[in-house]
C-alpha cells in the first residue's frame, strides 16, 4: 500500500494517520502472504493487485477529484441499494462493508458485543477514523435487512447520518409494491442530493453499465466450471470485492480482458491446481475486504474454491435488470423486479436460495460446499441447516463453519477443513 504520497489527502479526510498507517502496513503484509505468494496467477490479476494497493490511495483521489467536479459519492452496505439509480444521478456508488477487526472494540460502545463482525467492522472503522471511503461519502445508505443491521444504522446515524431503505422481508405482491415505492423514494432522495433529474435516458445508461459489470462477473463464474480450476478462489473473491469500489466501466473492461486470458488458459488445459484437486463452493455471508481468512485456509488445505454463493459473489451478479423497457416507469419496474430476486437469508421463506446453491454447486462441478456464517449472524446460521439438508438430498457434502474476523481460530479451522477435504477423496 503506498502511504507517503497520500498523507495530505488522508489528513484532510480527518483520518487517524498513525492508526491508518498501522492498518495499511498489516494489510500489505497480509496481502503479500495470502495473494502474492500464489503460483500460476493470471497476468490480468496485476490490475487487481494495483487497485488493491491503491484502494485507500488513488481510488480515493479519484473520488475527491470527482467531488471537486460536482459529483456526489454514495456509500452502501448491501447489494439491495440499486447502483443503476446512483449512476443515473451521475453519482459514484461504493461499498462500505469492512472485513477487518480494527476498531471493533470501539464499535461495542454503539452496538452490543454479540453483533456480527461485519457490522462491528464498519462502525469501528468510522469510530477509529480508518476509512477514507466513509469520510468521502455525501450520503450513506443503509437498509432494513437483518435485525443487526437495522438497529446498527440507528446507532450509526448518530455518528454518520444514514438514509435507510426499507427492504421487505417476504416476496409477496405487497412486499414488491413496498420495495418499488422505496426505489422511487431513493430516486427522489438522489435527485435532491445531486440536483440531477433522473430521466429515462440516464436510467437506461445506469442499467446498461451495471448489467455489463454483472455480465463480466457472470462470465468469470461460468469459466470457473472448467477443470483444472483456471483461477484461485482467493483471486476471484478479490475481483468480486473490488467490484464494489472501482469505476464500473473500467472494471468491466479489465475483467473481460482477464476472462479472455482465462479462456486461453482453459484452452491450453492449464490451471492453478491439478485437475484432481477437490473443488469447493463457498456459500453464505459476504466476505468484505480484507476478509480473506477462510479462502486462504481452504486453499492451503489441499482444495480449490470454484465459486462464492454470497453477496460478494454470485448473489450480486446472477440476475440482470431487463433492458427492454423504454419509459422511466417501466425501468423502475424492471429494477424492482430484479432486486426482488435477491435470495438474502433475511427473507422468509427463502427457498429459492436452496435451489440456487444446489444448482450452482452442480454447474461448477463442486465436490463439496463450505457454508460460512459470521458468528452472531442469525439469518445465515439458520439457513445453514436448510442448505445442508438440500445439499444432502442432492448428494453434495457440506461443512458448516461459523467464525469472525479474528485469527485465533485459524489452526482449528484448518484442521476441520482438512478433515472435510480428505473425505472428498
Ligand atoms: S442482501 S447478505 S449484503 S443484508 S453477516 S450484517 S446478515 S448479521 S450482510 Fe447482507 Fe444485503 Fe443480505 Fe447481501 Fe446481518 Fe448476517 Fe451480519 Fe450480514
Amino acid at each position: 500500500m503506498s502511504e507517503t504520497t497520500h498523507h495530505e489527502m488522508w489528513e484532510r479526510l480527518n483520518l487517524d494517520l498513525e492508526a491508518h498507517d498501522g492498518l495499511l502496513e498489516v494489510l500489505g503484509k497480509f496481502y503479500g502472504d495470502i495473494y502474492l505468494s500464489q503460483d500460476n496467477r493470471l497476468k490480468g490479476m496485476e490490475y487487481l493487485d494495483f487497485v488493491l494497493s491503491e484502494v485507500h490511495g488513488l481510488r480515493i483521489k479519484e473520488l475527491q477529484e470527482a467531488k471537486e467536479a460536482g459529483r456526489k459519492v454514495i456509500g452502501t452496505f448491501c447489494v439491495f441499494v440499486p447502483e443503476e439509480i446512483t449512476l443515473a444521478a451521475d453519482a459514484i456508488h461504493v461499498g462500505l462493508c469492512a472485513g477487518a477487526e480494527a476498531g471493533s472494540d470501539l464499535a461495542e460502545q454503539l452496538v452490543p458485543r454479540n453483533t456480527c463482525a461485519l457490522i462491528k467492522s464498519f462502525i469501528g472503522f468510522k469510530m477509529a477514523k480508518l476509512c477514507p471511503y466513509i469520510e468521502s461519502t455525501d450520503m450513506i445508505v443503509g437498509e432494513t435487512t437483518c435485525d443487526g443491521k437495522k438497529k446498527a444504522y440507528e446507532a450509526f446515524n448518530e455518528i454518520a447520518p444514514t438514509y435507510v431503505m426499507e427492504v421487505p422481508q417476504t416476496k409477496t405482491e405487497s412486499a414488491r409494491a413496498l420495495w418499488r415505492s422505496e426505489v422511487v423514494r431513493y430516486i427522489k432522495a438522489l435527485e435532491d442530493l445531486t440536483g440531477v433529474t433522473i430521466t429515462a435516458e440516464k436510467l437506461a445508461e445506469g442499467i446498461r453499465i451495471t448489467n455489463a459489470k454483472r455480465k463480466a462477473l457472470q462470465r468469470l463464474t461460468a469459466l470457473r466450471a472448467a477443470s483444472p480450476a483456471p483461477i484461485s478462489g482467493r483471486d476471484s473473491l478479490l475481483i468480486n470485492q473490488i467490484s464494489f469500489y472501482d469505476d464500473p466501466v473500467r472494471f468491466t473492461a479489465k475483467i473481460n480482458e482477464l476472462c479472455d486470458e482465462l479462456q486461453e488458459r482453459i484452452g491450453q488445459g492449464k490451471g492453478v491446481a491439478p485437475a484432481d484437486t477437490p473443488r469447493l463452493l463457498l456459500s453464505g455471508c459476504p466476505m468484505a475486504v480484507p476478509n480473506w481468512k477462510l479462502p486462504f485456509v481452504v486453499e492451503s488445505s489441499g482444495a480449490v474454491i470454484v465459486g462464492e454463493e454470497s453477496c460478494i459473489g454470485t448473489r450480486n451478479s446472477r440476475d440482470l435488470v431487463d433492458e427492454s423497457a423504454n419509459t422511466l416507469e417501466g425501468m423502475i419496474d424492471a429494477i424492482a423486479d430484479r432486486y426482488m430476486k435477491i435470495d438474502c437469508a433475511c427473507f422468509t421463506p427463502n427457498n429459492e436460495r436452496l435451489e440456487n446453491v444446489t444448482a450452482l454447486a452442480k454447474s461448477l462441478k463442486a465436490d463439496g460446499v463450505i457454508h460460512y456464517s459470521l458468528l452472531f449472524c442469525q439469518p445465515y446460521s439458520h439457513e445453514s441447516l436448510k442448505v445442508d439438508k438440500a445439499l444432502q438430498n442432492a448428494g453434495i457434502p457440506m461443512l458448516s463453519i461459523e467464525t469472525d474476523y479474528s485469527m485465533e481460530d485459524v489452526a482449528q479451522l484448518k484442521t476441520r477443513v482438512e478433515a472435510f477435504v480428505e473425505t472428498l477423496g
